[in-house]
């Protein structure tokens, strides 16, 4: 659930950013930061090895400006994708939102991709969360986005919400 803080009147979403090792996290947020304006971005906090993994998370901040007259924060996150990182996964992913799921297009990595999706599953079900009725996705529980495309321009005046569904869960999680 986002946190909603009605005394600043903010709503604070995290979105988690997983996939195996090298398959782009990390990537996917300079892209982010290098296209949000200055205005709407804080600074981005990358915890690395020396030669570019990610030992910890990154971590950016951004501002997707009022709605209903309360500031929306996103804090973009991604966890370390080498598989001996769990337990630092398992504390990025506490408290989520969302996540993205980062796959590795190259055939090679199918099996990659797939651990990643089981160890998600698996840390996912600890704080009580089913990936197969995540991916459904239903008011109130944590949703597993595909893909994502963030407009930063101002919100139309009425909006509305879609829910649909996906026959290919099964084969995602098989
Ligand atoms: N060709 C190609 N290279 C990519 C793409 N995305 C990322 N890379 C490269 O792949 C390497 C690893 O990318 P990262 O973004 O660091 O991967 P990561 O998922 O954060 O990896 P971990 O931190 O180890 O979990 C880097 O050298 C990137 O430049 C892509 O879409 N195409
Ligand atoms: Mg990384």
């Amino acid at each position: 659930m986002s946190l909603v803080n009605f005394t600043t009147r903010e709503i604070t979403c995290k979105i988690v950013y997983y996939g195996p090792g090298r398959s782009g996290k990390t990537t996917n947020l300079h892209y982010i930061y290098g296209r949000v304006p200055d205005s709407r971005r804080g600074r981005m906090v990358s915890l690395a090895t020396q030669t570019d993994r990610t030992l910890f998370f990154d971590f950016l901040p951004i501002d997707l400006g009022q709605i209903s007259g309360f500031t929306t924060r996103f804090q973009l996150y991604t966890v370390p994708g080498q598989v001996y990182y769990n337990a630092t996964r398992r504390l990025v992913l506490q408290g989520a939102d969302g996540v993205v799921f980062v796959a590795d297009s190259q055939a090679a990595r199918m099996e990659a991709n797939l651990e990643s999706l089981r160890n998600l599953d698996l840390n996912l079900k600890e704080q009580g969360y089913d990936l197969r009725a995540v991916m459904v996705g239903s008011e109130g529980t944590l949703g597993v986005v595909a893909a994502v495309c963030v407009r930063l321009t101002p919100l139309a005046p009425v909006t509305h919400t879609m829910l649909f569904g996906l026959s290919i869960r099964m084969y995602v999680l098989r």
